[in-house]
């Protein structure tokens, strides 16, 4: 293991410890915040809330909550907390509704989002020896740089593949001997279904995959492990809190290690905004306690999920998250009952069907409809043509069991579902619901 990035006296620190340092960190930063950007004053003062009242990470729950909303409204430089000169970069979230979020970064900034990703890297077993293939996207979006540098600093050999380009990807992973893929859950099973079938499975060397950015179930991972002979690691981050690596998984592969050096995770019900005991499931919450250019206090991701810091097998004592299990805001309401599109790719997936599929909602005489598109593998094409109809019966079936209502299934051809080079769109909504 690199030691330089595998520090256990931070990641394995007693939870009195990692409390201590939060704590120092917070008062710092909310004292910062407070006295030079004028709209955390503004948020603070109109809670009633001076930065002599936080003491402590107790007292976090009297800071005003930070949304989309707001970074949208300070956009572009509002919330920036050092000044212009000191700032090397920009990145920016994937969203394409209203305004993009822009995120800051100091050249300290930049280190130490590339030391969580090096964290990242060597909690799967990567080293010097190791060739590392980004396959996320470079440019705005965080996933490529992040992991980029996070390789760089680890002293991987870095292949900067960015998404997209299948042939080239494969090329190189072979070529070059890749050992660890970065990219989309949804681009690994895509690599992984080129692979098979051009009959490469014999020439990657590949050993780990980290793959994030989006939802992906338990019966995905199974499946890219047994297709690519690999351990698919999860590893989450969003840009405004720095992008990938805020959290990671580890050998145990039971959910990710928040980096709470850097950052403090909460949960809170969505709803009233009221803190949660841990083990509940709510959205999740980050204030950053070591950012200079853009620190957020209490940042509501709307990523559901659970935190828990049960020991882990690895060591590291630095609370876990759950994988996301649905956003607070991508929740679907179909005839008044809530759909995550997790619990359907959990369902298709059970029944041994390809990560390719979408969901179309729609509205007819105000009667919601939810249909799912679900791409055959080739296999079964060809073993089924007569019975598709008793496979979408089964899939019905499943699928009521399993969100208690009736969800119409189309099973079309392989390779009818155009794929993804970033994030997979799963979910296509026609209904104007505001
Ligand atoms: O997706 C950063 C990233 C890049 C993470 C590469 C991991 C790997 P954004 O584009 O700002 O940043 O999107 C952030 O993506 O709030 C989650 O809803 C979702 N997300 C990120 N990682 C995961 C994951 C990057 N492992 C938003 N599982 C977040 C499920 C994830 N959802």
């Amino acid at each position: 293991m690199s030691k330089q990035y595998y520090q256990p006296e931070i990641e394995c620190a007693s939870r009195q410890q990692i409390r201590a340092w939060q704590s120092e960190r917070l008062v710092e930063t909310v004292h910062r915040v407070y006295r030079d950007v004028p709209y955390y004053r503004d948020l603070m003062d109109k809670k009633g809330v001076k930065p002599e009242d936080i003491k402590s990470v107790d007292d976090l729950h009297k800071l005003p909550f930070l949304t989309k909303d707001d970074l949208r409204e300070a956009y572009p430089y509002g919330l920036l907390a050092k000044p212009l000169s000191e700032c090397v970069r920009i990145q920016s979230t994937s969203g394409t509704t209203g305004r993009r979020v822009v995120a800051f970064y100091t050249q300290h900034d930049i280190d130490l989002w590339e030391e969580c990703c090096a964290r990242a890297l060597v909690a799967v077993g990567a080293g010097k020896e190791d060739v590392v293939q980004v396959a996320y996207g470079y440019g705005l979006f965080t996933g490529g740089p992040g992991l980029n540098g996070g390789s760089h600093k680890v002293g991987c050999l870095t292949l900067p593949m960015s998404s997209g380009n299948t042939e080239r990807q494969l090329q190189f992973m072979t070529d070059l001997g890749a050992t660890v893929l970065c990219c989309t859950p949804s681009y690994a099973a895509y690599l992984a279904e080129s692979i098979h079938e051009r009959g490469l499975r014999d020439r990657i060397k590949l050993k780990a995959g980290i793959f994030g950015a989006e939802a992906w179930s338990e019966e995905m991972r199974r499946d890219i492990q047994e297709q690519l002979g690999i351990k698919a690691y999860d590893i989450y981050g969003l840009t405004e809190i720095s992008g990938p690596g805020v959290s990671f998984e580890c050998e145990e592969q039971t959910g990710m290690h928040i980096n709470e050096d850097h950052f403090i995770a909460e949960i809170i019900d969505p709803v009233t905004g009221e803190v949660l005991p841990e083990g509940s499931k709510g959205e999740l919450v980050f204030t950053s306690i070591t950012k200079e250019a853009f620190p957020l206090l209490r940042y509501r991701t709307r990523d559901i999920c659970v935190l828990s810091t049960k020991p882990c097998s690895c060591g590291r004592t630095h609370v876990k998250m759950s994988k996301p299990m649905g956003r607070s805001d991508d929740m679907l309401i179909v005839k008044g009952v809530n759909v995550f599109p997790s619990q359907i790719e959990a369902v298709l997936m059970n029944k041994g069907y390809p990560a390719n599929y979408q969901i179309l909602v729609t509205r007819e005489r105000n009667n919601d409809k939810l249909e799912v598109q679900v791409e055959m593998t080739s296999e079964m094409f060809s073993d089924t043509l007569g019975h598709i109809s008793a496979r979408e019966k089964e899939l019905v079936e499943a699928l009521k069991a399993m969100l208690g209502i009736y969800v119409e299934v189309k099973l079309v051809a392989p390779k009818s579902i155009t794929r993804s080079e970033g994030k997979a769109v799963r979910v296509i909504d026609t209904r104007k619901l505001y």
